[in-house]
């Protein structure tokens, strides 16, 4: 963890009834995978959310109606920012694995797809955000690569039993216009500097220092109810947007 707190918008994927026998427990809760983003004006070009096979999660409350599907270590840093129906305390109502969340159908804020689906990601770090990732390969160099992982590769699909319907087709939704890469700038800069899976990690910096920057400072919207605005300005509208209409909260850690 660095010096400076980092502030994260942790966007409430609604896990979509009924429920799997692994989460049988939270039968009649809400409840989310809450995926820590610093790009919350990316959220329209969400095609599946991301989870570490053998990461360990855990259902915690937040109040009375919302579970929250993250690591026991942002439970504990929730608990101490008003999230947690105890405060300071987490509730754990069931101990979750990776795996178990593979395939989950979700429901999450301004995506353009109705459902989305949890799948595996490999270079998930479990102590940074809530181990919990959304997943937007228009924009995200990692998110993209570990998408063409599973999609050019049966052999890792059939590993994690993620079914054909939940990557195929393969559609990047473009959302935000980089005027240097164009409409999809994260496809763009992986062909460009030919990297060849989510595990090339040189390479992958290298594409988000690319692309990071340029999207704030020279990204425009191209979808959305800030269509043609810059997206530095939009930026914290949408981001306020989803915390008014309660489809995300703040997390520091
Ligand atoms: B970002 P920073 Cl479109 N392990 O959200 C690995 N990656 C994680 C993570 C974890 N435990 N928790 C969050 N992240 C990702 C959107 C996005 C992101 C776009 C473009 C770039 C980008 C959609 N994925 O991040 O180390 C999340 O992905 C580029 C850095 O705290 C989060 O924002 O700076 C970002 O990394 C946080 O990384």
């Amino acid at each position: 963890e660095g010096v400076q707190p980092q502030e994260y918008v942790l966007i409430k994927m609604e896990v979509i009834p009924p429920f799997p026998p692994q989460l049988k427990a939270l039968e009649g809760k809400k409840v989310y995978l809450a995926a820590a983003t610093l790009r919350p004006e990316t959220m329209y070009g969400q095609t599946n959310c991301w989870v570490l096979p053998d990461g360990k999660y855990g259902a915690f409350e937040i109040n009375d109606t919302d579970v929250f599907i993250l690591t026991a270590r942002s439970a504990l840093n929730l608990a101490y920012q008003n999230l947690s129906r105890i405060p300071q305390k987490p509730t754990c109502l069931a101990e979750i694995s990776g795996n178990d969340l593979i395939g989950l159908p979700l429901k999450s804020p301004l995506a353009f797809n109705e459902i989305i689906y949890a799948l595996p990601m490999m270079t998930i770090l479990t102590d940074k955000g809530t181990g919990i990732v959304t997943s937007v390969p228009s924009d995200s160099p990692d998110d993209f690569m570990a998408l063409q992982d599973l999609v050019s590769k049966p052999a890792l699909r059939g590993k994690f039993a993620v079914k054909d319907e939940w990557v195929l087709p393969f559609k990047v939704v473009p959302i935000i216009n980089i005027p240097e890469f164009g409409d999809k700038s994260a496809e763009k800069v992986c062909l460009d500097l030919k990297i060849k899976s989510q595990n090339d990690k040189e390479k992958l910096a290298e594409a988000k220092r690319m692309t990071y920057l340029k999207g704030f400072t020279d990204g425009t919207m191209i979808v959305g109810e800030f269509k043609g605005r810059k997206v530095q300005d939009v930026k914290p509208l949408i981001k306020n947007k989803l915390l008014e209409e309660g489809t995300a909260v703040l997390y520091s850690e």
